[in-house]
């Protein structure tokens, strides 16, 4: 199978995240990726494909904004990583401010992303990996990965949170969509809800987004991916949310994956694009699931066997000494 990744989506390092009340190391580090890039015996560099495709997701004042917080924080006098702590609470009435700290808070929905003066480099290449990816399985590659980091699942079309600035997932489904494929599945099987995808999505009959997750009622992030959330308007239908209980094992977030294919089935995509965290082992940090090395296999025959052509996007997966096997057992799936 095709494997993209670029070096420049190892410079974002935040230090630390806000977490139980203090501050804790930030979980989603670099070297995540080396040990994802060690286990599947290293990857292909992407072609750079250039901003127009993350323009036809994300908002151009958003996409401006990531570029330019972390000198503004810095000019500000602010001596650590740029982290908001203001937000215009549901309800407020829209207002056109440039103190960086209000940016800060309308432009992300959490406090646990730090936007660094590298993090839009690293998003962006971590864009260009999923488009690599895309464009492979455009031009008739059964299946590719696309080693992204930072993740994406989180960020909306104009919003950050939960470790993500870009959504590979869903600038990969749309560049599907505008090479041609008319209907584009996502099946994201991250731990947490992609809250971002959905979003991003919400109200398009064109592309249909298949979350299974932590219930939102005990896990991050809370006010998104409840199974009532089922898309509007020409999205009616084509959102699916299956929440499921913390301790979920292999054998049920089988028998849940299965019920997402068979609605996938029903969408007739051209694409699939899989969000695929490996958050969901045991062992994970950050996450409540029991899933064994050897299940993630077994997930991706299951999703080899419905026969679409699959891009693979790396979200989540924090367990550092285990990530690399978890991904290589996924990828021996295909
Ligand atoms: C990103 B991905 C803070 C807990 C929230 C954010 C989790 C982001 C997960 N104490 N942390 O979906 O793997
Ligand atoms: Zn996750």
């Amino acid at each position: 199978m095709k494997r993209y990744f670029a070096p420049a989506q190892l410079t974002h390092a935040p230090i630390r995240e806000l977490h139980n009340g203090g501050f804790t190391a930030y979980a989603e580090v670099p070297s995540r990726a080396e040990a994802i890039l060690a286990a599947i015996g290293g990857a292909h560099l992407p072609e750079e494909r250039g901003e127009a495709p993350i323009l036809a997701v994300h908002d151009a004042g958003y996409v401006a904004f990531l570029k330019e917080a972390p000198a503004m924080w810095r000019d500000a006098g602010r001596p650590g990583d740029a982290i908001p702590y203001a937000f215009p609470v549901v309800g407020r009435r829209p207002l056109t401010l440039d103190r960086i700290d209000a940016l800060m808070g309308r432009y992300s929905f959490d406090a646990t992303t730090p936007i660094t003066p590298d993090s839009w480099t690293s998003s962006y290449w971590s864009a260009q990996t999923a488009l690599a990816a895309t464009h492979a399985v455009l031009d008739g590659e059964r299946a590719a990965f696309a080693l992204c980091r930072p993740p994406g699942h989180h960020a909306g079309a104009d919003y950050c949170g939960g470790y993500c600035h870009l959504n590979t997932a869903a600038i990969a489904a749309q560049a599907a969509r505008d090479a041609g494929v008319e209907r584009v599945a996502i099946l994201d099987i991250d731990y947490h809800h992609g809250n971002g995808t959905q979003d991003i999505f919400w109200t398009r009959g064109d592309v249909f987004y298949a979350s299974l997750h932590a219930d939102p009622r005990s896990d991050y992030p809370f006010y998104w991916g409840h199974a009532d959330e089922t898309g509007e308007g020409e999205g009616a239908g084509t959102t699916l949310n299956l929440p499921l209980p913390q301790g979920t094992d292999g054998a049920a977030f089988r028998a849940a994956q299965a019920r997402a294919l068979d609605a996938i089935a029903a969408f007739a995509p051209g694409v699939l694009v899989v969000s695929f965290g490996a958050d969901t082992w045991k062992g994970d940090p950050i996450s409540r699931f029991s899933l064994e090395t050897a299940d993630y296999r077994v997930l991706a025959e299951d999703i080899a066997a419905r026969g679409w052509p699959t891009v693979i996007v790396m979200e989540g997966g924090y367990a550092v000494d285990a990530l690399g096997a978890n991904v290589a057992s996924f990828l021996a799936g295909f």
